[in-house]
């Protein structure tokens, strides 16, 4: 069987496996011969040449480290600062400096460069997100002739919102130089074809297609999260103490939660405007209802993300001024991540999940929610039209994340919903989450890539599912 090569712009970090999509891409390489590639997370004085090979707690790692300029023109410049924006149709929160590019290829050099001497000629290579977009055209300029897959964690954006994207044209034709390129969600996958069919020609002059993306296969492959692992992790020690702490200060107060990276992304101060609303509308649910943020703070060093830090801070000091009594407190906001049993443990004791995104390629919180919740007594979904979840997920109540009013609504709507409608709700919820796992997602990616002889076959399929409930 052919090895499998997993890219991505970290390698996972020691301890235990943080999200899904880790666990996902571990077990894979558990089950089939092969590494992960990617930075090490080290800055050095000169880029290393060759990489470092690691055994990390049974995982074969390849490490390159970066020079201060390169990391910072790749990462928090161009991916993180023009392509992370632009994706998420956020223009206007977009720093577009041209000169990232630069660092962008160079770094997306240096990692085909390193990457190319380990390589087996039926290596299968699966590079991960938007970082990495030119990877294979730098591998195939060097020689490499791979079956080479890609896969876009973050929404495909809309014609005008690529064109604001330095060197898109560039970015563009590197896609076409993967064998499969997948996306989360079926607008995606429209997205990408409207531009490629209809909007580039127009632009770059008629007759001659500015890519030929005859030889690339572009399709939706949804990804999920592990419900049925959640499941478990909810009742386990760890989240059961969790949730008992939490219980002893919530009294009898229905839990609404909302568990996000701090990201603008993730239409965090729009959330707590709309749970504003709820108070102001109905003065019933003060005293009743406790909202719980947690949003761990990420790409700090990057204005945008602060000011989206400082901007929630101000509307939560705002409802807690407005709302909150010497003994009772409207929310709380906590600025810090927590490991997955207890995360488990707070999405089942929630009674309204919320997950309202300006826009999200997929949404692991969504999946992670609908796994834990207790089959007699679910929580509710309250999810934004758009993140990828929504095509999945039609059961959630289904929100404009921008209509604070509409969001006030499906959160009353969730507090008062009866328990055979919460029932009947999770249950489809929790099939179309099962439906969706992860490993399922990471099986058929590579099924698809490399089929029949190379892929990941059915049999590898179940040594994944007993891996994974074992
Ligand atoms: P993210 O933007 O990071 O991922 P998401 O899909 O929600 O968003 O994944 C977040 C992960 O981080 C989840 O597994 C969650 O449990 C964890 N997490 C979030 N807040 C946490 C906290 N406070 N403490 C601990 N863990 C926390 C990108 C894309 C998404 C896409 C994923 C996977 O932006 O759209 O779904 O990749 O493809």
């Amino acid at each position: 069987m052919s090895r499998i090569v997993i890219v991505s712009n970290r390698t996972p970090a020691k301890g235990p496996a943080a999200g899904g999509l880790a666990v996902a891409l571990r077990k894979v390489l558990d089950e089939r011969e092969g590494f992960w590639f990617g930075w090490s997370g080290k800055l050095a004085e000169e880029p290393s040449r060759e990489a470092r090979l690691e055994d990390i707690e049974g995982l074969k790692v390849a490490q390159i480290d970066l020079t201060r300029a390169d990391h910072h023109a790749y990462y928090a410049g161009f991916s993180n600062s023009i392509l992370w924006p632009s994706f998420h149709l956020r223009l206007d929160l977009a720093t577009i400096e041209g000169h990232w590019y630069e660092g962008y290829r160079r770094v997306n050099q240096q990692f085909a460069r390193a990457l190319l001497p380990l390589l087996k000629p039926d290596d299968i290579i699966w590079v991960h997100d938007y970082h990495l977009i030119p990877l294979a055209a730098e591998l195939r300029a060097l020689g490499a002739r791979n079956r080479i897959g890609f896969y876009l964690h973050i929404p495909f954006p809309t014609a005008d919102a690529l064109y604001a994207i330095p060197h898109h044209e560039d970015l563009m034709r590197d896609l076409s130089r993967y064998d499969l390129v997948g996306m989360q969600a079926r607008r995606d996958v429209a997205a990408f074809n409207e531009f490629v069919d209809q909007t580039a020609p127009n632009v770059f002059g008629s007759s001659n297609k500015p890519f030929d993306f005859s030889r690339t296969e572009i399709d939706a492959f949804p990804i999920g999260s592990e419900p049925d692992a959640f499941a478990r992790l909810a009742v386990s020690p760890a989240a059961i103490k969790m949730v008992n702490r939490m219980k002893r200060a919530l009294g009898d107060q229905a839990l609404v939660l909302g568990v996000d990276r701090l990201d603008y992304s993730k239409g965090l101060p729009q959330r707590v405007e709309a749970y504003e609303k709820l108070l102001t509308n109905d003065a019933r649910f003060r005293r009743n209802v406790h909202l719980l943020q947690v949003a761990p703070p990420s790409r700090d060093s990057i204005k945008e993300y602060q000011e989206t830090s400082d901007a929630l801070d101000a509307i939560c000091g705002r409802v807690m001024g407005q709302f909150a009594e010497p003994d009772w407190q409207p929310l709380t906001y906590v600025k810090r991540a927590y490991g997955q049993p207890s995360l488990a443990g707070l999405y089942r004791l929630a009674r309204v999940g919320l997950v309202t995104p300006l826009r999200d390629g997929m949404n692991l919180v969504a999946h992670e929610f609908i796994g834990s919740q207790n089959p007699e007594d679910p929580g509710v979904l309250v999810l934004s039209r758009f993140a990828g979840a929504a095509e999945i997920f039609s059961e959630a109540l289904l929100v404009n994340p921008f209509d604070t009013d509409e969001t006030a609504e499906a959160i009353r709507m969730a507090l008062d919903m009866p328990l055979d409608e919460r029932i009947q709700r999770w249950q489809a919820l929790m099939k179309a989450a099962q439906r969706h796992n992860v490993i399922d997602w990471a099986v058929s990616f590579l099924d698809r890539l490399a089929p029949g002889t190379n892929g990941a076959s059915s049999s590898t399929r179940d040594i994944l599912y007993l891996a994974s409930v074992a």
